[in-house]
């Protein structure tokens, strides 16, 4: 079983909204692999502070949308407010991909959109599953890396 979420935060204290998602999402499932944190401009919408986010990879005995309905409980639980798309956020997760299953629903859609153009993804996922299959695109993490410009995407060490 391969399932990966992306984590993002904007707002607050960045570092204690990544360690409190974890922190939630360890207690209710297995965490196999945890990439370093990363800071990253914002894309989309860029009239707004840096990101900081991460990727890990989980083993959880939730089918997708189920998966779905627990990490939004975890943003709520965090604080998130609705905002706008690509807006300021506490915290986002969100299903990067869910072993090799292709799901387009109207409440979800996997793997998640434009993550072959989202550099603040594919460096931290390229950090632990480099080898990880596309599996619409065909192509692995790595090689989708090495597409995109990943020159706003920063390993975070907060003692700088
Ligand atoms: N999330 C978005 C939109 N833009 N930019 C960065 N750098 N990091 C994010 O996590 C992010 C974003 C929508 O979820
Ligand atoms: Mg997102
Ligand atoms: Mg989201």
């Amino acid at each position: 079983m391969s399932i990966y979420v992306g984590l993002g935060t904007n707002m607050g204290n960045r570092e204690e909204n990544l360690t409190a998602a974890l922190d939630i999402l360890e207690r209710n499932s297995i965490l196999k692999k945890k990439s370093s944190i990363y800071e990253t401009d914002p894309w989309g919408y860029e009239e707004q502070p840096a990101f900081l986010n991460q990727v890990v990879e989980i083993e959880v005995n939730l089918e997708p949308l189920d998966l779905l309905m627990f990490l939004k409980s975890i943003e709520a639980l965090l604080g998130r407010k609705p905002t706008f798309r690509n807006g300021p956020r506490t915290i986002d997760l969100d299903i990067l991909f869910y072993d090799d299953r292709i799901i387009v629903e109207d409440q979800i859609v996997i793997p998640h959109l434009f993550i072959e153009e989202r550099a603040f993804v594919l460096v931290p996922m390229a950090e632990i599953a480099p080898g990880y299959k596309h599996p619409i695109l065909g192509l692995t993490i790595a090689e989708l890396l090495k597409q995109v410009d990943s020159s706003s995407v920063h390993l975070y060490n907060p003692r700088l």
